[in-house]
């Protein structure tokens, strides 16, 4: 068990409770965080994604209090937030406790009759890697809130709840990938994601010899600091401009027609920016069908034609993590790409099996030789979504 894995054990989580209110928790939840196998921009377009949620993931203790307060300690910052549930308003509160007021805030906005809480979480997700920390702490908090208080909620209601207070209380414009697939998640599996119907099929992820290997750049990755909502934008202005309710009813099947109909968008960058979203559909699509044939190489491929769209149609990396998928798909993947939003964060690659350390030891060489931080990497296997744990 590492550091980080400890800090979101039952048993950490319940003595801190017990000395944070003098009481037992009334129960323990916990939400994963995810990575995302293909499908990168498409969730905001009405589009399609293939996330599975993995085995880190974020705990709550929780109980409920006789007053309207929220009270929250995180085991992972030492630091404790206490706030009456009247003063819950947008901007009223910053940094980790944020999500935790915004999940709180969105069950009540929802017309839910929620009151005073005490919660101590941890979480062995890691920050700040695009591996949705965020979605993670939202669903854990949600879960567990809407159970003291007698709500039964769908888990795709959930997930609901925990974008909007992502998108109106934290004020990052995120799509609902990362709260499904933390709400949805099975062991064995990814979830094939509709966007515009709302419907999650389950894909199982058997890759005879291979693994997922996820490598952790250690670039900083920000999502709210603007270049996610800009890109959000300018598919907003294309939709509009093109007469569309979303990208989604655009596709390439004739790759001349739809090249006909970017035409009139008179903008390489909104041109690039469509084309990205259309052919990422499709290659989730054919990665899908790829999985199911077991056709690791062309799967592979896909990742890499993925990589190529986010680099330079959607210009969402960085030079960390372009050169961990160069590394990774020029040195014995079967192809590898950026997984979540972007602009840092993590690389995954489908990678045969005894090509694991080689490829991290390559990785690491070369990460030195560019001057770059240490980056860190880990197989990761498709596990559970939400739920409660005692
Ligand atoms: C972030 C967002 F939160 C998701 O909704 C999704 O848009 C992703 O970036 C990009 O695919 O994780």
């Amino acid at each position: 068990m590492t550091g980080a894995d400890s800090m979101a054990s039952p048993e950490l989580l319940s003595s801190a409770f017990r000395e944070l209110t003098a009481g037992a928790p009334e129960g323990i939840w916990a939400a994963p965080g995810r990575v995302n196998l293909i499908g990168e921009h498409t969730d905001y377009n009405d589009g399609l994604v293939l996330p599975f949620a993995l085995p880190h993931h974020t705990a709550v203790a929780a109980g409920r209090r006789d007053d309207s307060v929220l009270r929250v300690r995180s085991l992972n910052s030492a630091e404790t937030l206490t706030i009456a549930l009247e003063d819950l308003v947008p901007g009223a509160v910053s940094g980790w406790g944020s999500y935790v007021a915004a999940m709180v805030w969105s069950l009540r906005e929802s017309g839910r009759s929620v009151s005073g809480v005490d919660i101590v979480l941890g979480t062995s997700v890691p920050q700040g890697a695009g591996l949705s920390s965020s979605a993670a702490l939202e669903c854990a908090v949600g879960i567990a809130t809407a159970e003291l208080y007698g709500h039964q909620m769908p888990p795709l209601e959930m997930a609901k709840l925990a974008q909007r207070a992502e998108n109106d209380f934290v004020g990052m414009p995120c799509g609902l990938m990362d709260q499904m697939i933390s709400m949805l998640g099975q062991p064995g599996h990814a979830v094939l994601f509709d966007t515009r119907t709302l419907t999650p099929s389950p894909v199982p992820l058997a890759l005879a010899g291979a693994q997922i290997l996820v490598v952790d750049t250690r670039a900083p990755h920000r999502l709210v600091d603007g270049e996610y909502a800009a890109r959000r934008a300018q598919c907003a202005t294309a939709a509009q401009l093109l007469g569309l309710t979303s990208l989604r009813e655009l596709n390439d099947d004739d790759a001349a027609s739809l090249d006909q109909v970017l035409t009139a968008l008179e903008d390489d960058v909104l041109v690039r920016r469509v084309r990205h979203v259309v052919t990422e559909n499709r290659r989730v699509l054919q990665t899908v069908d790829a999985l199911g044939r077991g056709d690791l190489a062309t799967a592979g491929e896909l990742l890499n034609a993925s990589h190529q769209s986010l680099r330079d149609d959607y210009e969402v990396t960085v030079p960390e993590v372009d050169l961990a998928q160069e590394v990774l798909s020029s040195s014995g993947a079967y192809g590898a790409r950026i997984t979540g939003g972007g602009f840092g964060g993590c690389v995954i690659a489908l990678v045969p099996e005894d090509a694991v350390q080689p490829l991290i030891t390559d990785i690491t060489a070369a990460y030195a030789g560019a001057g770059f931080s240490t980056p860190t990497a880990f197989t990761a296997e498709p596990a559970a979504g939400a739920r409660r744990v005692s």
